[in-house]
């Protein structure tokens, strides 16, 4: 008997000893010591060998190691007795949520809805079209020369050649696309992305952002296109911009137009970004060429139309303060996070 009772005491040892690390420990411990099949139980079958004048005495030694082993095993869970915790603590839903980060509308996304939306007004529509396009929609239906610089290697990226398939390098094939269709009039405006093989720098990119604008019915004047353009600037730059046209010349308009808006920087008085002009180039217009519209079967002795094309990343540099285009393109979260509103 005396030694079932040193056995207990090394036992108890032992237990108090012990110190669970995780909840696997922790559970190996209770199968070791209160399994079915654990030290406890067995221990309690040494009743049936305690002689019966013995067993009031062995009995409460018994039951109070099975009672000490139990109240060990709870302190553990707790995570008491050895200052860590055995088990994973409890959630508490009375702390505030995780932070999500919300996006920002890109600066270049900003500007095109801008322009989008100030048209919309006007009752043009949103017409788009493929980024990857063949030689007659990009350059042939548009009026451009054989021997045009832009249809060169060096300006255009060809993804495959005999059959041409490039990277559109203007939005106006998503205007001829529509123009083939032959549904008259056409009032639509194309933003998009456009490609030119240009060394990338703070101000060219291999990719930028267009809108170009298309409206054609029967008595379309240039009249018609200087009051829907003084329109857009000023809904775009503020009522007290002023406009000027400079004559200019594309192989798919005639005539052809550059117009300026007077720096809504210094409001024309001359600083940098006008380069002391006053006069800021926004974008290039003019009636679209009787070829372009015959080329789209479009017959040029009863229609008329004016056509217009301006870049995003320019004004969205200078109503933002961006100098670097390339920061545009970086997707740096640092730059991103600084254009908060719609
Ligand atoms: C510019 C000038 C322009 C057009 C684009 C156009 C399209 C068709 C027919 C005629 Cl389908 N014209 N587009 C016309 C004049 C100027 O863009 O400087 N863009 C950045």
């Amino acid at each position: 008997m005396e030694q079932l009772l040193q056995q207990i005491e090394a036992y108890k040892q032992e237990v108090a000893g012990f110190s669970a690390a995780d909840s696997t420990a922790l559970e190996a411990f209770r199968i070791k010591w209160l399994g079915t099949k654990g030290i406890v139980k067995a221990t309690m079958g040494e009743m049936k060998n305690v002689p019966n004048e013995k067993k009031k005495e062995f009995g409460q030694v018994l039951n109070e190691f099975k009672t000490f082993v139990e109240n060990r095993f709870e302190e553990l869970k707790e995570g008491a007795g050895n200052g860590q915790q055995a088990t994973a603590p409890e959630t508490d839903f009375s702390l505030p949520g995780d932070h999500i980060p919300v996006g920002t509308r890109h600066p270049i996304t900003m500007v095109r809805n801008r322009i989008i939306s100030i048209f919309q007004q006007l009752g043009f529509s949103v017409a788009t079209g493929p980024e990857i396009e063949d030689d007659w929609h990009n350059f042939t239906a548009l009026n451009l020369p054989a021997h045009h610089p832009a249809r060169d290697m060096q300006d255009t990226f060809y993804v495959h050649q005999n059959p041409d398939w490039l990277l559109r390098t203007h939005t106006s094939n998503v205007q001829i696309r529509e123009m083939e269709k032959g549904k008259l009039p056409i009032r639509i405006i194309c933003p998009g992305r456009v490609y030119r093989n240009e060394t990338v720098s703070a101000r060219a990119h291999c990719f930028f952002h267009q809108v170009e604008g298309l409206y054609i019915d029967e008595n379309v004047s240039f009249a018609d296109l200087k009051q829907t353009l003084y329109f857009f600037v000023k809904e775009m730059f503020g009522k007290d911009v002023r406009v000027r046209f400079r004559p200019s010349y594309f192989p798919f308009t005639e005539p052809s137009a550059e117009m300026d808006v007077s720096c809504f920087i210094c409001g024309g008085e001359g600083c940098r970004v006008c380069k002391h002009t006053g006069w800021v180039e926004i974008l290039g217009c003019g009636m679209v060429h009787p070829n372009v519209l015959e080329n789209c079967g479009i017959d040029s002795n009863k229609y008329t139309g004016f056509a217009f094309g301006m870049g995003i990343e320019r004004p969205a540099m200078l109503l933002y303060g961006v100098n670097d285009l390339r920061l545009f393109s970086e997707n740096d979260i640092r730059f991103l996070k600084q254009f908060t509103s719609a």
